[in-house]
């Protein structure tokens, strides 16, 4: 798959708010937050879309829920309550196409979300 600007945030070629980083995957604040916390968490390698992820692909995709939870207990959402979300294809609001999880917290989330 084509580079994508999350490559550029991995590689430190452009500046993000990194939060949590580990040899998998990296947390950064989003740049155009939904909610007062908007995280998101990429594999350090890219995969496009959710239909690109293989079987071999499973405990990497494993690890970024664990590391989603561990990210929102840390930081007391646990029992209050947060959304973990991921947009596959532009329908769905897909933009930037290198997979990642939103992690949204620190207000009420609406549902269905639309
Ligand atoms: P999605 O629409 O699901 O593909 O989410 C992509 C998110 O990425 C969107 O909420 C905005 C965020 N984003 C796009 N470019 C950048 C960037 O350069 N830096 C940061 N921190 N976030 C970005």
């Amino acid at each position: 798959m084509t580079d994508t600007i999350f490559t550029k945030i991995i590689n430190r070629e452009i500046p993000a708010d990194i939060v949590y980083e580990d040899e998998l995957c990296l947390a950064f604040k989003d740049v155009n937050p939904q909610a007062p916390v908007h995280l998101l968490i990429i594999p350090k390698q890219p995969i496009a879309t959710i239909n690109d992820i293989e079987a071999p692909d499973r405990e990497l995709v494993g690890h970024l829920f664990l590391t989603a939870g561990k990210i929102a207990k840390d930081m007391g959402f646990d029992e209050e309550g947060y959304r973990v979300v991921m947009n596959c294809n532009e329908a769905a609001g897909q933009t930037v196409f290198h997979i990642h999880l939103h992690l949204l917290a620190g207000k009420p989330l609406g549902w269905p979300p639309y």
